[in-house]
């Protein structure tokens, strides 16, 4: 896999006037274009790379280093390949979740948004992983594992994301809904509200109406957060909603975003809201990062439609 000279200072966490002097010293072999521009193949940075005992994350991958840097390339043109995510899957069930946290540091230096790989990636693998489950090809274990694995890596991430809570940041209140024991999609959202600067106060699964009003009263959050999935029946999804709105009556106005696999459901029973202008629904996280960041951005916060 032949590499720009950006692309190789980028994986070397270098300077392209390094790769470039490296090349010229012979040091690092690198072919030209006809257009005059370097090439370098992966194979010959990451051997340069060993030899020289650089502490570069695209060595952590060993042999999957093309995999992983073809991959994350395919991402950023919104692609997931094939073996990326069979080597992901593969990682998480043989204990190399760093390989994954290596592979988000990966993306992110190439400029590919953390809920894009949120939302095609680890979806997609989670997505195998239910339906293997579900025709009985993935024991519950197996599940399991891969489900501990892919949090270790969010829990990793959030303890990175918490240096970009910006002082004095509106908190927003996060967990999933009653009954809904599916965290992955909150703790996703998570490390994305926390790297857009907003405080988060993460209560976790299975969280009763009551006690998300009680941290949105106790911080005065703006904005209450939380995930159902397909798991939940969306009238139970819209109840919920209209619970922590009655419920928030008496408190400074917050506004209520929904997320998860339940949203197309339950958006289509908009109409039995109590507040619709105070619910937004979102089927990504992408989507909603990006509202996030805006809100967060403009001050024009959540609940417009309330005032
Ligand atoms: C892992 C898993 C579990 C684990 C969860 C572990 C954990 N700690 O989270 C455990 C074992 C607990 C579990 C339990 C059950 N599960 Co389950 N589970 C899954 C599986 C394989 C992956 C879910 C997941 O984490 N996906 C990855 C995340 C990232 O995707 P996501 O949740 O959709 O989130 C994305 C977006 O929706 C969005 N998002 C999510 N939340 C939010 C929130 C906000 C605010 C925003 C903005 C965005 C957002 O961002 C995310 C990134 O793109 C799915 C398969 C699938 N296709 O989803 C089944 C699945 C959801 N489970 C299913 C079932 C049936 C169950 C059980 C009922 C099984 C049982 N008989 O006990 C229980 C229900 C427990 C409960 N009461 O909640 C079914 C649901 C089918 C249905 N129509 O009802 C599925 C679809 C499997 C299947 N193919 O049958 N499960």
């Amino acid at each position: 896999m032949l590499l720009s000279s950006r692309q190789a200072a980028i994986l070397l966490d270098t300077h392209e006037s390094s790769i470039k002097r490296w090349c010229n010293a012979g040091d690092l072999a690198a072919s030209t274009t006809s257009g005059g521009h370097r090439r370098i193949d992966l194979a010959h940075l990451t051997a340069f790379a060993k030899a020289s005992g650089l502490k570069v994350d695209v060595l952590v991958f060993e042999e999957g280093a093309q995999v992983a840097v073809r991959g994350v390339l395919a991402l950023r043109r919104g692609r997931v390949t094939p073996e990326l995510q069979e080597a992901v899957s593969l990682w998480l069930l043989d204990a190399q979740s760093y390989k994954v946290s290596a592979l988000l540091r990966l993306a992110r230096k190439l400029q590919v948004g953390l809920p894009l790989v949120y939302d095609q990636l680890i979806g997609g693998v989670m997505k195998d992983v239910g339906e293997s489950w579900a025709r009985g090809a993935f024991r519950v274990g197996e599940e399991h594992r891969m489900s501990e694995a892919i949090l270790d890596v969010l829990y990793a991430q959030q303890a990175l994301a918490e240096q970009h809570v910006l002082h004095g940041a509106p908190t927003v209140v996060l967990g999933t809904m009653r009954k809904e024991e599916h965290i992955m999609g909150a703790m996703m959202v998570r490390t994305l509200l926390a790297e857009a600067g907003w405080k988060v106060a993460y209560l976790g699964r299975n969280v009763p109406e009551e006690d998300f009003v009680l941290f949105q009263q106790r911080t005065q959050a703006p904005l209450i957060c939380f995930s159902a999935t397909i798991s939940r029946p969306p009238e139970k999804i819209i109840d919920s909603i209209n619970r922590l709105l009655e419920l928030g009556s008496d408190s400074a106005a917050f506004a209520v975003a929904v997320g998860g696999s339940g949203v197309p459901a339950a958006r289509l029973l908009s109409k039995h809201l109590s507040q619709p202008g105070r619910v937004h629904f979102f089927e990504s996280s992408t989507e909603f990062s990006n509202w996030a960041k805006s809100s967060l951005a403009t001050e024009a916060l959540v609940y417009d439609e309330v005032h």
